[in-house]
Formats: C-alpha cells, structure tokens, sequence
C-alpha cells in the first residue's frame, strides 16, 4: 500500500505531492462539461429530461420506444431504421460544436495541470465534446471512449465527410419541421454518405449496440500501472466504459469527484465503509479541483488561465 495521509481531499493532494504517487488515470464523464453549460443526460434538466418523443418525427412505435427509455435516440438500431431522432437531438450540440460555443472548464484544465506535473497518464473521457483538447493537452494521452462530435463518418462504410460540410447540411435541413408538421417523414433530415449514398452519416459518436474504439480495449491494459484513479462527472451506469474502476490495482487510491455517490455496485465504497476510495462530496467538479488545486499549491496555475475560464 503506498503511503498517504487520509481518505479525503488533503489526503489525495498529500499522496499527489509525495512523489509515491507516479501515475494518474482519470475517467470523465458529462458532469465534468455540464460546468461548461453541456447538459450531461441523466441529471434533472438533462437531455433524457428535456427530451420530448411527440415533437421528434419517427414511427409510433420508435416514440414509444423513445419515451420508455430515452437511451433509444442513440441506439444503433434505431438510427439505422430511421436517423431524425438522432440528428435532431444531437443538432444543438452539433452546431453548438461548430461554433465553438463552450469553452473548457477548470475540470478539464486540471488535467492539463496534472500532465504538466507528469503525473498524468492518460486520460479516459466518455465526452464527446471535445473540450478537453481546448486546454492544450497532448491528444496522445487523451482516449475518446466514446468517439467525438468533431468528426463524422458514415456509420454503414465509414467514409468521412469534412465537419463543416456536415453542418452545412445539418443547418439546411433545419426547418424546425417536427414542430410545423409533426407527420413530416423522417427523410427530410437525411445526409447521404458521398460514397455509399446511403443515409448514415453521422458524427463519429459511439452508438449504443456499436463497439468501442480498439484503443480503448488496448490502453486499458495500462491501467494496471495506477497509483491514483480520478473518476469526475459520470454516472458509471455506462459500460464497457464503467470497468475502468475495476481494472486499477487493488491498492490504488480512487477519487470520485461527482455530486451523487455512483458506482457502489462497481465495489466502490463511501463513508466508514472506504478502505481506498475518497468522495469529494456533493459538490460541482469544478468547487471540488478548485479545492485540490488550493491543497496542491497550484493557484498559480489557475491564475495564469483564469481569462480563458
Ligand atoms: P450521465 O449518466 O449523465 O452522468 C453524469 C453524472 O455527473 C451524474 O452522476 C451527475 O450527478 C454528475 N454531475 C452532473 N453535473 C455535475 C457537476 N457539475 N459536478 C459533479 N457531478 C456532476 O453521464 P455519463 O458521462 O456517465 O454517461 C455516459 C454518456 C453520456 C457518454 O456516452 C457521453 O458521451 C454522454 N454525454 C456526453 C456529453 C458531453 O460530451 N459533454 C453530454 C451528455 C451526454
Ligand atoms: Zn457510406
């Protein structure tokens, strides 16, 4: 067991500032960009919340589906069957992408400020936002889990298409037509692939039912390396994603920075009950690294990006 002070915080920062503590992973999720303004799904206020099946041209059947378990408008199934419900709730965030309209927070900065300590050593988000890349950190530590919104295949041949060509006929099929006319087919939002004219194009966003990217499968072996595991903004309820926690050695010290305690059934462990994992609390990812940045000594750091924040 590698020495540290306590289950907590102070804790964490003392092993970080020791020099036992050599090698970092952190796994993210949407609560480490809903700072940003991104609405994570599963919070109250999130996409599954705000998603509205009536108002989404499709089937009967698929807006059934939809209300039953909104985790149907990224299904690989039903994009293939019918590809509006998924462009049209991922339009604001397409777009949005494009022009650039959230900025990285403190939470992904402080990852930079661990790589710039090498301390970090990889980094596994589940985000698709991209904004971790906006604090500098070398893309070589960053795995998207996920995929990206930044880049767009077809799902069926995997021909590319340039992300602003993309949005160019993302923002002309926009006529607000589920809205005028709910019965509108849902062939008025296709973008046909350019090579196999089918109608699959997408943002190279992982669908539920599709594989995750080989390297996932690859870095994780890495994992077996960790003296500290930083868990940020995720529910844990995803998987593969979510055996990140499982695959640290048993004497790793794991730190869950999210409001709500997750990943009990995953053998994490809270209050007296903990023998390795800390809890930041129920605070916002951002109070909680702005806290083990003060621990840490590292406001000079914050200072020198505070106007990029
Ligand atoms: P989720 O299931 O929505 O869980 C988010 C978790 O973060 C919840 O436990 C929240 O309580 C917690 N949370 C929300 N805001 C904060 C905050 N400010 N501070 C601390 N905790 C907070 O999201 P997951 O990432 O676990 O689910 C995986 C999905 C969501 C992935 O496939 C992502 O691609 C997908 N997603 C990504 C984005 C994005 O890229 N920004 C946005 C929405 C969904
Ligand atoms: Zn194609």
């Amino acid at each position: 067991m590698k020495p540290r002070a306590s289950l907590d915080l102070a804790g964490v920062a003392d092993f970080l500032k020791s020099g036992a503590c050599k090698s970092v992973y952190v796994l993210t999720g949407a609560g480490a960009s809903t700072g940003a303004g991104i609405p994570d799904f599963r919070s109250p206020g999130g996409m599954y919340d705000s998603l509205r099946p009536e108002l989404i041209t499709a089937t009967e059947a698929q807006r059934k589906r939809m209300r039953m378990d909104p985790v149907n408008v990224v299904m690989k199934d039903m994009f293939f069957q019918n590809q509006f419900p998924y462009l049209e709730v991922r339009r604001p965030f397409i777009l949005g992408t494009q022009q650039q309209q959230w900025k990285a927070t403190l939470t992904h900065w402080f990852m930079h400020f661990l790589e710039e300590e090498g301390l970090l050593k990889r980094l596994f988000t589940q985000n698709i936002d991209g904004l971790d890349y906006q604090t500098g950190i070398s893309p070589k530590l960053v795995t998207n889990v996920h995929g990206s919104v930044a880049r767009v295949s077809c799902e069926g041949c995997g021909a590319e298409m340039p992300f602003d060509d993309f949005c160019t006929q993302v923002r002309a099929n926009v006529k607000d037509i589920y809205k005028t006319d709910p019965t509108a087919p849902a062939e008025s939002s296709n973008i046909n692939c350019p090579r196999c004219s089918r109608p699959l194009v997408k943002p190279n966003t992982v669908l539920f039912g599709s594989s995750l990217p080989t390297e996932f499968f690859e870095q994780t072996a890495e994992l077996q390396q960790a003296d500290l595991l930083i868990v940020a903004g995720t529910s844990l309820v995803v998987s593969p994603a979510n055996a990140v926690v499982g695959m640290v050695p048993g004497e790793c010290l794991r730190l869950i920075v999210n409001k709500e305690p997750v990943g009990e059934d995953l053998g994490i462990r809270y209050g007296k009950d903990a023998t390795r994992d800390v809890w930041a609390g129920e605070i916002s990812c951002d109070e909680s690294f702005l806290e083990l940045i003060k621990l840490l000594g590292w406001q000079d750091k914050v200072r020198k990006i505070k106007h990029l924040l």
